[in-house]
């Protein structure tokens, strides 16, 4: 009897042993999805995808989602996934409806605003790898094109060779839900314009990382970048003002629609930026006649400052900036307009609160809400309004003490005049938030110290030929961070003024590009960091920490080679390579 027991237990180990090694070479399987999802349970299978794994779909909504996944996948793998009629329920991947009742409502709540005033809850989602079949389920289309992005990143992490006949996915199951509402990058385009294709290359990336807010900033001193039809002068003159030989040009509103849509597609609401009534060096280049409220005949030499600002007396003037928001109101189907109101050095506080009121009321009658920097915070706000923080300055070390008047800083040379412009500008700048928070307005989070992208990277590459991009790009006036370092923050607990339920809309990265002269820079700043802001926005990031995520990290890797995007390698991470 005992002897029988012994063989039985020995037949049972040899068919385990057989069964998790059934299928050839599959090595260990990578669950390495940034955001972290909600809730993830590996249930220690293998799903085998290959060019039989057809997509079926529960509704004809979801078509064109099946279609974008299976040309992700193809460019990914080389495989080739037939997209089932809707009728189907044969599909090896099956992408479904479910009805609203279900336990996805039993996900914490989502924090903050929706910038389309949608339903922040659609974006939740469940996703089921067996070892038969995939389902992806949500109450919305939304959700299942979040979903949809966490398996081509589980595509991405586990693909051996470019070239495979199959990639073997662990089978597990998901369920996934945003922390907040508002998942943003801001792109500056002014400093350094990008083409419409460039564009849509930076949508692609932010929804690979379920982000879904684009932030374009489209006007600032180094060019007007948005086509105004009754300010021609703005983009003829505006949009090519020299700029040490950088790119330049500007967006017809053809094309501003044209990415509005491809952003749409991909779930993304456009949040555009007019920057005024500061960073306005443009808006003089062009109509020179406009009064500068700023009087000053010193000319700063910092790149991306200018002393000016529009002056909210000049009928002339606000009759422009009122034409500028009804235009780009009329193009943008999301909610809000951000009107900028950043650093206003030596404008009078009065003149910058008027100018507030008026710009709000302009927008106000267009039907959308108002975004602005945190400054604004210090003039009046409404309650529908967002003011987004960004003031956390890492200054470099040594010039901690008081960086303006160390020989090397920028600021070094300024005349006290100017120095003081900037003092005001900044030395309250810690009490905005409180400020804005008390008007019952909601905060963007965007603390520069942990979310510009501009920051120069602090360690190493592991590809030496990095080295000479790493030192040119990124912003010197700022202390170099590591990705470690950018990744060490909790929203929710940012600040105690800030509370995740009451005031906080939601997260944004800001890549600003004084420093950049193509996409392909552009591609350097922003990856691998994006990656990292997004996992902040989204995910429960208390159980989350660096040195799980950087695995998460290096495994992006063959998703940006595929689509050719150049990313810093940092030589904390381990960078998946594929042959
Ligand atoms: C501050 S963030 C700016 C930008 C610069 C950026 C550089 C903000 C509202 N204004 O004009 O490009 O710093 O990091």
């Amino acid at each position: 009897m005992k002897k029988i027991t012994c063989f039985c237990v020995w037949l049972c180990a040899c068919l385990l042993v057989n069964l998790s090694c059934s299928s050839p070479h599959i090595g260990e399987r990578n669950i390495n999805l940034i955001p972290a999802p909600l809730q993830l349970e590996e249930t220690g299978g293998v799903f085998e995808l290959d060019n039989q794994s057809s997509i079926g779909y529960s509704d004809v909504g979801l078509k064109p989602l099946a279609e974008s996944f299976a040309a992700s996948v193809k460019d990914l793998t080389g495989l080739v996934l037939p997209v089932e009629p809707s009728a189907s329920s044969s599909g090896k991947i099956q992408l479904k409806l479910v009805d609203e009742r279900d336990d996805l409502s039993s996900c914490p709540p989502v924090y903050g605003v929706s910038p389309k005033d949608g339903n922040p809850s659609d974006e939740r989602y469940r996703l089921s790898i067996s070892e038969k079949q995939i389902q992806i389920e949500a109450s919305a289309p939304e959700g299942i094109f979040r979903g949809l992005s966490s398996l081509e990143q589980l595509v991405g992490g586990n693909m051996n060779s470019l070239d495979a006949s199959s990639v073997y996915l662990p089978t597990l199951r998901i369920k996934d839900s945003p922390r907040f509402a508002w998942r943003g990058l801001s792109l500056d385009v002014s400093r350094c314009f990008y083409t419409v294709e460039e564009v849509k290359q930076v949508l692609d990336m932010l929804a690979l990382y379920k982000m879904n807010v684009l932030h374009w900033h489209l006007t600032d001193n180094q060019g007007w970048r948005i086509e105004i039809k009754q300010y021609p002068k703005l983009t003829e003159v505006g949009g090519f003002v020299p700029n040490e030989g950088k790119p330049e040009g500007y967006y017809t509103q053809e094309q501003y629609k044209e990415i509005v849509d491809y952003a749409a597609e991909r779930f993304i609401t456009v949040v555009p930026e007019l920057d005024m009534p500061g960073h306005t060096a443009a808006v003089f280049a062009a109509y020179p006649e406009f009064e500068n409220a700023v009087k000053t005949d010193f000319k700063l030499n910092v790149s991306g400052q200018h002393l000016g600002a529009l002056d909210v007396d000049d009928a002339a003037a606000m009759k422009f900036v009122n034409a500028a928001i009804e235009e780009l109101a009329a193009l943008t189907p999301g909610s809000y307009i951000h009107i900028g109101g950043d650093e206003t050095m030596g404008l009078a506080k009065d003149k910058y609160a008027r100018f507030q009121a008026e710009i709000r009321k302009m927008v106000a009658r267009t039907g959308k809400k108002v975004v602005g920097w945190q400054e604004t915070a210090r003039a009046d706000l409404n309650k529908d309004d967002l003011f987004q923080y960004w003031i956390h300055i890492k200054m470099p070390k040594k010039e901690n003490a008081d960086s303006s008047k160390q020989k090397d800083s920028p600021f070094a040379s300024l005349p006290e005049e100017v120095r003081k412009m900037f003092l005001e500008a900044f030395g309250n700048a810690a009490k905005d938030l409180g400020r804005g928070i008390r008007q019952g307005a909601k905060v963007i989070l965007s603390p520069s110290g942990f979310v510009y992208l501009d920051h120069q990277y602090l360690e190493p590459s592991s590809d030496s030929l990095q080295w000479a991009d790493q030192q040119r790009l990124g912003l010197k006036a700022y202390q170099k961070q590591t990705v470690r370092d950018m990744y060490e923050w909790n929203p929710a607990t940012y600040s105690p003024e800030a509370r995740p339920a009451e005031n906080i809309a939601g997260v944004e990265g800001a890549i600003w590009c004084e420093t950049l002269g193509n996409f392909k820079e552009l591609q350097f700043m922003l990856l691998p960091r994006l990656a990292g802001v997004a996992e902040k926005a989204w995910a429960e990031v208390e159980k989350t920490q660096w040195d799980e995520y950087k695995f998460r990290l290096g495994a992006q890797a063959p998703l940006w080679k595929s689509r050719d995007w150049y990313y810093f390698k940092s030589s904390l991470v381990d960078w998946k390579e594929v042959k």
